[in-house]
């Protein structure tokens, strides 16, 4: 079989950062540290800070007062920042600063005096975190028909905003709808969904004319992954979503030639190579990668990690 490795895929910018500030506090403050909600959905990722000495909890009540407490790269309500404040937690904040962007956006329309629409998935952690940050009713919307559903007046000052992670094609859709029905609306378009999202979701659109069989490396509770696997679908191809190679099952590949593999911005690359050793064990692989954009973005660490250890004995 041939197996095209899609180009970018895997690690953003945000998930490098993310997994940084976790590595980071440790080594400053010693086991434990607390991260609120994984820190991105990938269980190997957890696992691995686990071993380290994180600890991983929902609320904040799990946090002893004082302790060094993480939000993760998803971002929280205003509450949840408030509760750690009330508990005396040394927070460090890996909300991805793409995601912050949006609250800021979002927060600078109702200022304006606009009504703010989120479109998004409801219960995801990024929707509740977006929807916690702005002052106000945030109005939430999942798809075109939700569009239609809206008990505003038409020509009443909206605006929106969008989750970070979603499918581009899908968001157009909602986005037009929301134009064609509402007078008085602005928003940025498609660009909340950043630039991770985009260039892994082309990559996949641009693979799947080529390949039999989409493999995509993810969680089942990543939204990003999951928009991965639809586009596969979406195009014709059977696309899977898998955490490992320990997921893959041999009849999927009965009668294929060329295999898809990407991976969410989440799931380490150590789990890509794990499902080419899973393939492998099928029978030969030949493994390429595509020509695909190159990726230079990074994002500063909090300012707290960047201090030099030595500076607490100074
Ligand atoms: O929401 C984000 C800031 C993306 C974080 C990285 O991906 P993941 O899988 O943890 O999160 P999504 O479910 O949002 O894709
Ligand atoms: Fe941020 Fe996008 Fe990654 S919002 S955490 S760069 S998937």
């Amino acid at each position: 079989m041939r197996v095209i490795l899609a180009q970018p895929r895997g690690f953003c910018a945000g998930v490098v950062r993310a997994i940084e500030i976790v590595d980071r506090a440790l080594q400053k403050h010693g086991a434990p540290v607390y991260v609120r909600h994984e820190i991105v959905h990938n269980r190997h990722v957890v696992e691995n800070l686990r071993n380290k000495g994180a600890r991983f909890v929902e609320e904040l009540d799990e946090v002893p007062e004082g302790a060094v407490a993480i939000f993760s790269a998803h971002g929280v309500a205003r509450t949840v920042e408030r509760a750690a404040e009330e508990r005396d937690l040394d927070v460090l904040d890996a909300t991805c600063p793409l995601v912050t962007k949006v609250h800021v956006q979002g927060r600078q329309y109702v200022s304006q005096g606009r009504t703010l629409i989120l479109i998004g998935h409801a219960g995801h952690p990024e929707v509740e975190g977006t929807i916690g940050q702005i002052p106000g009713t945030v109005l939430l919307v999942q798809s075109e028909a939700d569009v239609a559903k809206l008990d505003m007046p038409l020509d009443a000052p909206l605006a929106y905003v969008t989750q970070t992670t979603l499918s581009v094609d899908d968001t157009r859709g909602i986005i037009d709808a929301l134009l064609a029905r509402f007078t008085d609306i602005v928003g940025p378009d498609t660009r909340d969904i950043c630039y991770a999202t985009q260039n892994r979701q082309a990559a996949v659109r641009e693979l799947s004319t080529e390949v039999d069989v989409l493999l995509v490396v993810g969680a089942t509770n990543s939204s990003n992954s999951n928009r991965l696997r639809e586009i596969g679908s979406e195009s014709g191809v059977p696309s899977y979503l898998v955490a490992d190679g320990s997921e893959v099952k041999a009849e999927w590949f009965e009668g294929v030639q060329t295999v898809g593999l990407t991976a969410g911005a989440s799931a380490p690359e150590e789990m890509v190579e794990n499902v080419i050793d899973a393939l492998r064990a099928l029978g030969p692989v030949d493994v390429s990668t595509m020509s695909g954009r190159e990726e230079k973005v990074e994002f500063k660490l909090p300012a707290k990690l960047l201090q030099p250890l030595v500076a607490r004995e100074v």
